[in-house]
């Protein structure tokens, strides 16, 4: 079988979620590093979005297509319970999550940190404060998710947990996101808890958003 290709950059999210799939599959891969609007992303996805995949000569974009594929493909442990109530549960919580939490968690509050449109570079505080009010309600609703199993469905680790922790733990990287982490203790155990496993820290971005890439 031909080796699969992963195109994007380490820092998203999105490139983090497929790289947790194909770790706790066990699959071989190719990570290319590409910004968005690249022309070998602009290649695959209509928006030029990050994540794209290469396998063969199937050309894949969006996470959740990629990792349906991941998850289909090869052997390993399925990324998607089996049972179809548990299996809707995990499309839920990967739909809740990259239509709610994502906009606001990261692409409203962080993005307002780390890619701030202020003359002079410093944070936008007015995007910030309004983010706030939204996240605290959002982190109480993923606290009370996680607080029965410390797994978003069932008690074990699925596709819905590997889409949101790489968000979670940019909540750990910004001041008041980190103060509300505090306040949340099934969310911050949660975050704890599965940081620490053996396919989330091997796939720990080595660079962050804002910083340039060290040269190869
Ligand atoms: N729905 C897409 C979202 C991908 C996405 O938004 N990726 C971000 C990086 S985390 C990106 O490429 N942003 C550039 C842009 O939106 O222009 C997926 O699940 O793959």
């Amino acid at each position: 079988m031909p080796q699969l290709e992963l195109i994007g950059a380490e820092p998203s999210n999105y490139v983090w979620a497929c790289r947790i799939a194909l770790a706790e599959k066990g699959v071989p891969y190719k990570l290319s590093p590409a910004m968005p609007h690249t022309p070998e992303v602009d290649a695959v996805h209509p928006f030029g979005k990050i994540p794209v995949m290469r396998h063969g000569d199937l050309e894949l974009c969006e996470s959740r297509a990629i990792c349906w594929y991941i998850d289909n493909t090869f052997d390993g442990p399925t990324l998607v319970p089996a049972d179809r109530a548990r299996a809707a549960q995990v499309e839920q919580w990967i739909s809740i999550v990259n239509t709610h939490i994502d906009p606001v968690w990261l692409r409203q509050y962080v993005r307002a940190y780390v890619f701030p449109r202020t003359a002079d570079g410093s944070p936008e505080r007015d995007t910030i404060d309004a983010a706030l009010p939204k996240m605290e309600e959002q982190f109480a609703v993923m606290d009370r998710a996680v607080a029965k199993t410390g797994h978003l469905v069932g008690d074990t680790f699925t596709l819905a947990d590997m889409n949101f922790i790489p968000i979670l733990y940019y909540m750990g990287t910004c001041p008041e996101s980190g103060a509300l982490l505090a306040r949340m203790p099934a969310l911050a155990r949660y975050r704890e808890l599965h940081l620490a496993r053996k396919s989330v820290q091997a796939t720990t971005p080595t660079w962050m958003p804002g910083q340039k890439r060290a040269a190869a």
